[in-house]
């Protein structure tokens, strides 16, 4: 098949997502046209099947904000009608299934029918979409795509609250290639522990882009709590709007002199083959990639309980998870891992078994169905 895919080309899951999506169908011999704004940071542009259009936007004196979503539009256009696309792929609902829409439309006036499929990822829809400066176009874009995925059960179902939604909508999770964690796991992959921690010190790990939404104000602070009880080093990965105030916070706590701000790695499988636990303490997540990346890693989840969390990270099982906001619910749950190394072997055994729950052959054939499902219509 000729599939386009768009999405966000930056760190965030929805375009890793997205990205790694695209790799695995080439893979199989589909032919997918990345179409963004930049280079996904995922993508080796130099792999067979595998095409890049940059979208390009147009500034004009005339404009206080340029109007990306039309840009978007005709290289959608433009990518169906000259690789003649039987699918358009959209990551993130906002603008990218508006801009489907009307790229369908434009394209059926000329008789050519392109149906497209909208991946919902979380933001989108918990956070920005229900805004009333979006609510409309997104719920109309939604409803008009040939067929809507959610990436968690508890993504759909806020979906279905939040919006009026007249389609049915499919979940189908996030997913990882386990065996790359392993490998990483076995060979020199790793980044050397003893960069971070020379005295054989436990490794916790964050991971995300420094949003509000992932209170990584709160990681500071079970760090903090752990710090006094356990000899532990804190690697905080990724860059965003919240990280100076938790540098700020870790200097306040007296805690700095063991926290290090690693800023945006692009090889985070490096630094999760040394990591011990790993905090995700978010407000709100649909589904937690990162999580699942650590746990693919054999690294236990201490996690809020928000969104679609629990769907990943299994209570007593794979992790711990708690109600937003208890840091020391979460301290408490990582030295009771950190004290008990057979609990902590057993999480980690089992942390590994779940996200095979995931593996990326079982999710693939998923996306692969509803695309001919929505080609043969
Ligand atoms: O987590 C972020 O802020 C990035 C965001 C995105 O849209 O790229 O991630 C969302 O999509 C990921 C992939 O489906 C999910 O694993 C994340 O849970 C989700 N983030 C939130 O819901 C906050």
């Amino acid at each position: 098949m000729n599939i386009g895919i768009v999405c966000y080309p930056t760190f965030g899951g929805s375009g890793v997502v997205a990205t790694e999506l695209g790799k695995a169908l080439a893979q199989k011999g589909h032919n997918i046209h990345f179409i963004t704004y930049r280079e996904p940071v995922r993508l080796d542009v130099f792999s067979e099947n595998i095409y890049y259009h940059e979208v390009t936007v147009k500034n004009y004196s005339l404009f206080e904000y340029a109007p990306y979503e039309l840009c978007l539009t005709s290289k959608m256009v433009s990518v169906a009608k000259r690789e003649k696309l039987d699918v358009l792929h959209v990551h993130y609902a906002i603008p990218h299934a508006s801009a489907a829409y009307m790229a369908k439309q434009i394209l059926a006036a000329e008789g050519i029918h392109l149906p497209f499929i909208t991946t919902l990822h979380g933001t989108d829809i918990t956070l920005l979409g229900k805004d009333p400066s979006f609510l409309a176009p997104i719920t109309f874009a939604i409803n008009q795509s040939d067929a809507v995925t959610a990436v968690s059960e508890s993504l759909r179902n806020d979906t279905f609250t939040n919006f009026k939604i007249s389609k049915d909508i499919h979940v189908i999770p996030n997913f990882i290639d386990v065996d790359f964690y392993a490998a990483k796991n076995n060979a020199d992959g790793k980044c050397h522990s003893k960069l971070y921690a020379p005295n054989g010190e436990r490794i916790i790990t964050h991971i995300s882009n420094f949003r509000k939404v992932k209170r990584t104000e709160d990681v500071i602070k079970i760090f903090e709590k752990i710090s006094k009880q356990t000899p532990c080093k804190l690697l905080m990965v990724g860059d965003g709007p919240e990280r100076e105030m938790c540098e700020d916070l870790a200097r306040e706590l007296g805690c700095e002199q063991y926290v290090k701000f690693l800023g945006k790695v692009t090889t985070p499988e490096k630094i999760l083959a040394i990591t011990d636990l790993f905090l995700l303490p978010s407000e709100t997540e649909s589904f937690g990639l990162s999580a699942l990346e650590a746990m693919a890693a054999g690294v236990p989840v201490i996690s809020s309980n928000a969104g679609g969390i629990p769907e990943v990270n299994l209570h007593g099982i794979t992790g711990y998870t708690s109600n937003v906001g208890d840091v020391y619910d979460m301290a408490k749950n990582c030295l009771t891992l950190l004290r008990d190394n057979d609990k902590f072997l057993a999480f980690k055994f089992s942390a590994l078994q779940q996200a095979k729950e995931f593996q990326l052959e079982k999710v693939l054939p998923l996306y692969e169905d509803l695309y001919k499902q929505v080609v043969r219509k």
